[in-house]
């Protein structure tokens, strides 16, 4: 293994969209405190990139839009960034997040720099759960595993589920999520509560997600208002997306919309986890889940579907409760009695705490890829 004091990295990832574009920026960021060069090529700047940070540099990829083009080429633009980027920094590897079309891209970037820089793809889970279904883009997928030196999924359910959907003629690595533990911690939430309408005495229940049909909002719904029957409770729906505006109307139609909030997209989740007792995902696919550990590392213990990669982050009746796809009924059930048994509470809340710490540690697992990196710049 060629070991290399300081690495330069090129970073391929989408960058303000759901859990790989944050997890594609936290490992920058460590990687930077690390002493690693780290070059994000993007079409804009992360949206985590709150402070700048001096190893840390924005590639823009800019297209332009002739009009002889029916559809803005992104994936070539994206390319012929990586191939400038590579040449000037001189780049020792390159780190893709999301198969589509950013392996394609590397790849092809790549290939216009004549270099033989190695290659890092992360499979997030719908770069295979969902578009791994369609036959071009399995094809698509595929050949991006092919052209990468080492492709990693984000939990042993989605190395199994590529495995068998993709059939890749090479073998796969998992490496879990991580979050950055100096900002997902109990906090103090000041009058946050009260300023969104929430009484001391009502128990909250909260659902972060991008709106999409994958992550069964109306099951989120149903399993409140069958929580609301039986317990004073408010529920925080956070975040945006395609399916916002209907559960809107679906919250209105039953009735609820005094006791469910929207509050759109928000960087302050610690906050309003310091506020939340109990927290829901009830998606059909969900390759990791990284606002469990989200909220396990502020002490908000989850109600989840047993599906994907959900089982190996919650730990049923030890950290949280999963429960079956579509049984809001459950659902409810486990809330509640989150809500009602103190001590049961109290215990989930410890271990979700040690599961953070001993299991998704952020350094242990920034030094499996930092490891990876070394190997991977050294093989070429
Ligand atoms: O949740 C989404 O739909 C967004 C998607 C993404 O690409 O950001 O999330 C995926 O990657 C996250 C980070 O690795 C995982 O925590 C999510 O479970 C995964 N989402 C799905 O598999 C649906």
């Amino acid at each position: 293994m060629l070991k290399l004091e300081k690495l330069k990295v090129g970073v391929i990832c989408y960058p303000s969209l759901g859990g790989s574009g944050v997890v594609a920026t936290e490992l920058g960021k460590m990687m930077a405190d690390r002493g690693h060069e780290m070059h994000y090529i993007t079409s804009e700047r992360p949206f985590r990139f709150l402070d700048a940070h001096p190893n840390i540099q924005f590639h823009e990829v800019k297209i332009d839009g002739y009009a002889v083009f029916k559809y803005p080429p992104y994936d070539i633009a994206l390319a012929n960034r990586i191939a400038h980027v590579i040449e000037t920094e001189k780049l020792d590897l390159l780190h893709v997040h999301y198969a589509v079309p950013h392996a394609v891209s590397a790849a092809l970037g790549k290939d216009m720099a004549n270099s033989t820089i190695g290659v890092i793809t992360t499979l997030h889970g719908t770069d295979v759960t969902i578009l791994g279904h369609d036959p071009a883009l399995r094809n698509t997928v595929r050949y991006g595993i092919h052209k990468s030196t080492i492709t990693t999924t984000v939990s042993e359910s989605l190395r199994q589920e590529t495995l068998e959907l993709i059939e890749p003629e090479k073998d796969l690595l998992t490496i879990y999520n991580f979050i950055d533990e100096n900002k997902y911690r109990p906090v103090d939430a000041g009058k946050l509560k009260s300023e969104l309408g929430i009484e001391r005495h009502e128990k909250v229940i909260i659902h972060i997600s991008n709106f999409r049909a994958v992550k069964r909002v109306p099951d989120i719904i149903e399993s409140f208002r069958l929580v609301a029957k039986k317990a004073n409770a408010k529920l925080l729906l956070v975040g945006d997306g395609p399916e916002k505006m209907a559960m809107e109307e679906l919250v209105h139609d039953l009735g609820l919309q005094d006791n469910v909030i929207f509050t759109g997209k928000r960087d302050d989740l610690p906050e309003l986890l310091a506020i939340s007792n109990v927290m829901f995902l009830l998606s059909e696919k969900e390759a990791f889940g990284l606002v469990l550990l989200e909220a396990m590392a502020c002490g908000v213990p989850s109600v989840a579907t047993a599906i994907g990669g959900i089982p190996e982050v919650i730990e049923d009746s030890v950290n949280g409760f999963l429960v079956p796809l579509g049984d809001t009924a459950l659902a409810a059930e486990k809330a509640l009695q989150l809500l009602q048994d103190d001590k049961l509470y109290a215990t989930f809340k410890e271990n979700g705490f040690a599961t953070v710490s001993d299991k998704f540690h952020s350094s242990t697992i920034v030094t499996q890829y930092e490891k990876l990196y070394y190997e991977v710049a050294g093989s070429q």
